[in-house]
């Protein structure tokens, strides 16, 4: 991480914790937005003004990529990965994308010399500043589906003014029991905050299996963000979260229609393209803390990488 602009060589993956051992989040940092000026600008620029700086490994980052694809934002906002393994300077750019930067976190002081804490992804960059406009991915989930609504060319609203209550209440259910609620598992480092995280996993996961026993999308009749919010966890836990944070109750493939909402989704290109096994994997095992040898494990064999393609 950084302090006061310095990368600390003594980085290690590992987020603060409370007393009891508790997983704690940092709060992000840049939380600025597009305004509709610059949204103008967009329109007629020949080349997109903005990146999105992201990991395939990263649940958060891959909420903004499907967001973007799904509204059909491609030409507007570019993108930039990293490599799935997170190495002692943080996220390496990938190849092709290190024209500015070796390392993610030079963005974060090429935006304040004098910053303090963790290099993150996804962040959304300014071209022409070279700045990080924001790196919160629910403010950025919320910058493609409202500060750019004129430039979908998909013509689908992620956040409906009259479902925008249900959305938050059920973004709030699953936020802290399951999308946080993994990590809160794997990053435990006391019994106690573990058999918490883990039970709030469990309990979340019956309460959806008994709510897609009704429905097709996780609010409303339409995909929403909620959807998005909800996939990105499904989709990383089999992969990852059951062996390597000790999820391990059950699989995702063992619910019946939390896997037919999860194949329902894949089915949808804007999922499925956005969905990397190889990085998933790579990227979760490498953490070092959590499995110091780095190896990777061969399987699982998922019935839904039929979605995948040559991508897998
Ligand atoms: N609040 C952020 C969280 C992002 C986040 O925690 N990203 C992780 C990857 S999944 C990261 O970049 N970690 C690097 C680090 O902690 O140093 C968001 O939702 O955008």
């Amino acid at each position: 991480m950084l302090v006061n602009g310095i990368w600390q060589d003594k980085w290690q993956p590992v987020q603060k914790q409370d007393e009891q051992g508790r997983f704690l989040r940092q709060t992000s940092s840049f939380r600025e937005r597009i305004s509709a000026e610059q949204v103008n600008c967009m329109a007629v620029s020949t080349e997109p003004l903005y990146t999105l700086y992201v990991a395939y490994i990263c649940p958060w980052a891959t909420r903004t990529l499907i967001a973007r694809s799904l509204l059909g934002l491609e030409e507007y906002i570019a993108v930039k990965w990293v490599e799935p393994a997170l190495t002692d300077y943080g996220w390496k750019l990938a190849d092709g994308a290190n024209d500015i930067a070796t390392y993610m976190h030079e963005l974060y002081t090429q935006t304040d010399s004098e910053f303090s804490g963790r290099a993150t992804v996804p962040v959304i960059w300014d071209n022409h500043k070279g700045q990080i406009i924001n790196n919160e991915s629910a403010d950025i989930l919320d910058i493609l589906n409202t500060d750019l609504e004129s430039l979908k060319q998909h013509k689908l609203d992620l956040k409906p003014t009259e479902l925008s209550e249900e959305i938050s209440w059920f973004n709030e259910r699953i936020y802290h029991s399951f999308n946080n609620g993994v990590y809160r598992a794997g990053f435990a480092t006391s019994q106690q905050a573990y058999c918490e995280a883990y039970e709030d996993v469990f309990e979340t996961l019956e309460w959806l299996e008994e709510r897609f026993s009704k429905r097709v999308y996780a609010v409303g009749k339409h995909i929403t963000e909620s959807d998005i919010r909800l996939f990105v966890t499904l989709v990383r836990f089999d992969l990852a979260y059951y062996g390597l944070f000790k999820t391990n109750k059950k699989r995702i493939s063992d619910y019946p229609n939390i896997s037919a909402y999860l194949n329902r989704l894949l089915s949808i290109p804007a999922f499925s393209m956005n969905t990397r096994v190889d990085h998933i994997k790579q990227g979760y095992y490498s953490i070092k803390q959590l499995n110091p040898n780095g190896i990777v494990p061969e399987g699982p064999e998922l019935s839904w990488f039929k979605y995948l393609g040559e991508r897998k």
